[in-house]
């Protein structure tokens, strides 16, 4: 399947559609995810168009995990979780519904259920001040 350029993160990276950002550079972006599956739930993204990690260039790899970790980071001072997962899924079949490559970062707190993914969609108002904090640390 060929890079759709209108898909949903694409128009968000383009301007077209509103997104609470958490941290930009000149390859990467990173922002809330609007169903998050905890508290503090971020995306990553490479500016690169790639459907997922398997189209993507070694330097839009890199710089993803680079923000990533950078990100990680700046949650974990933020909102002091117990843990963070990181994950990313790669094609439909894996479970993947947007088709611009990004990684998750959940902060998970013992005895705290994760949301299921992508079902519940949350206001940016509720996700601004969560934001607010992790891009004080970064
Ligand atoms: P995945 O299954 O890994 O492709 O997950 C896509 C994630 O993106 C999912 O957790 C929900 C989130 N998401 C979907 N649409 C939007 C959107 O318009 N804005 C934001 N911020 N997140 C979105």
């Amino acid at each position: 399947m060929a890079y759709d350029p209108n898909n949903i993160f694409a128009k968000i990276l383009g301007g077209q559609i509103p997104s609470v950002k958490v941290y930009e550079d000149d390859k990467t972006f990173a922002f809330m995810d609007v169903m998050p599956e905890a508290d503090g739930h971020v995306l990553v993204i490479p500016k690169e168009g790639a459907e997922n990690i398997l189209d993507l260039s070694a330097a839009g790899m890199a710089a993803m995990m680079a923000t990533t970790q950078k990100v990680a980071k700046a949650v974990d001072k933020a909102l002091t979780p117990d843990g963070i997962l990181l994950k990313q899924y790669n094609r439909a079949a894996a479970g993947q519904s947007v088709f611009h490559v990004h990684f998750h970062i959940v902060p998970r707190w013992e005895g705290v259920p994760m949301a299921p993914h992508g079902k519940v969609m949350v206001e940016a108002a509720k996700l601004e001040p969560i934001a607010a904090k992790i891009r004080s640390e970064l």
